[in-house]
């Protein structure tokens, strides 16, 4: 086995999950969020800063670096942590997601999903069988089946012939897996909005014995409570003793209420990707930087954090940065970005230890967003 879960406790207050994952490249405490690194790179961070900030594990995506350079260039590195010098843990996307979002003219057939680059244009096929190979030569930790994430709305009709569909490609994926010993592969939950069409994915993938499992096709455009309710007949319905990964999701109150449903990690885009547009998130809410009011503001973005940002710049000069397009000022806002939600994750980690995570979100929501909900 590549990995190993570890239950430490469950939260009696709100049967949130305090775990480890035990890797090949080093132990991850759960609940965690993994910082995008889709590019074999997380957007203007080094290696250090990452670690600096203590993130654990990274995500990476299939479809980028097959595209671009390439895996057998990344495998001839001696695969993507030597590649990127990163030494901690790594997961990768299986690309179907990513096909689905970036690329044209995609058609899927039973076999895999034909698909033009969004880069050159070119025809190329990524099917189970080639995302294993691409994923087997990356050497993530972690590995993702190759999914459909059906869109949201959908008709149950299509879902349920997708729901399937997935079902069997996570069956070709394990047959083609190389390396199981070295490398887990997950599997992923699919099943839209229909409670019955979860709980047979759920199943049916359970059923293959898989080293964890994820939640995927949600966070596609549905109102929040819809993704709530989905998540609480799902997570029961897998595995204690394996990790629950929900794909995509990232905002701090979903991070919370993720966890409060028994998932152990995530991931989002969320806090680099505002952070190059200048929107910061801090323990009084999000802020603009860019805005006119902190022109002449030289205290710290936030004034309860103690990052490299928060310790070194002040408001006025992030903005400043900002405005005129410097590096250093997304590097700066995307350093506290995701120092803070790693934050964040400590304090839901404690509160688990404490028994005391619903009291945490009420706290945290209030503060946050000004409101419970
Ligand atoms: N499948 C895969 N990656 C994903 C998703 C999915 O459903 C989502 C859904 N939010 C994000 N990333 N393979
Ligand atoms: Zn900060």
């Amino acid at each position: 086995m590549a990995i190993r879960y570890e239950l430490i406790k469950e939260c009696k207050q709100s049967g949130a999950r305090l775990g480890r994952i035990h890797t090949p490249h080093g132990t991850i405490d759960t609940p965690i969020f993994m910082p995008v690194g889709t590019q074999a790179t997380v957007k203007t961070m080094s290696p250090e800063e990452l670690k600096e900030m203590d993130a654990q594990i990274i995500l990476s995506n299939t479809y980028h670096l097959f595209l671009r350079p390439g895996h057998e260039i990344v495998k001839e590195a001696g695969g993507l942590h030597s590649f990127m010098n990163w030494d901690r843990a790594i997961l990768t996307d299986s690309g179907g997601f990513q096909v689905f979002s970036l690329s044209q003219l995609r058609k899927i057939t039973e076999e895999g999903v034909s698909f033009r680059s969004h880069l050159s244009g070119e025809k190329l096929f990524i099917g189970p069988e080639k995302a294993m190979e691409i994923q087997n030569a990356l050497g993530s930790d972690i590995m993702m089946a190759f999914d459909e994430c059906p869109p949201y709305p959908a008709e149950r009709e299509y879902v349920e012939a997708s729901t399937e569909r997935t079902y069997r490609w996570a069956k070709r994926c394990i047959a083609a897996h190389q390396r199981p010993d070295e490398q887990a592969l997950f599997g992923i939950v699919q099943g839209g909005m229909f409670r019955d069409l979860r709980e047979r994915s759920a199943r049916q993938l359970v059923d293959l014995d898989l080293p964890g499992y994820a939640v995927g096709g949600l966070s596609v455009g549905e109102p929040k409570e819809l993704m709530y309710e989905v998540l609480s007949y799902t997570t029961p319905l897998l595995p204690k003793d394996k990790p629950r990964y929900l794909m995509g999701v990232g905002s701090p109150d979903a991070l919370i209420q993720g966890a409060i449903y028994g998932i152990d990690m995530f991931d989002c885009v969320l806090p680099t990707r505002i952070a190059r547009n200048g929107t910061t998130m801090t323990s009084q809410g999000r802020l603009v930087i860019r805005n006119a009011k902190f022109a002449r503001d030289f205290t710290p973005l936030d004034p309860n954090c103690d990052c490299y940002t928060c310790r070194n710049y002040t408001r006025a000069y992030l903005r400043h940065l900002i405005k005129a397009d410097e590096t250093l000022g997304i590097r700066l806002t995307s350093y506290h970005n995701l120092y803070f939600l790693l934050k964040l994750m400590k304090q839901v980690r404690r509160a688990i230890q404490e028994d005391r995570l619903l009291d945490f979100q009420n706290e945290f929501m209030l503060q946050y967003y000004g409101s419970l909900t």
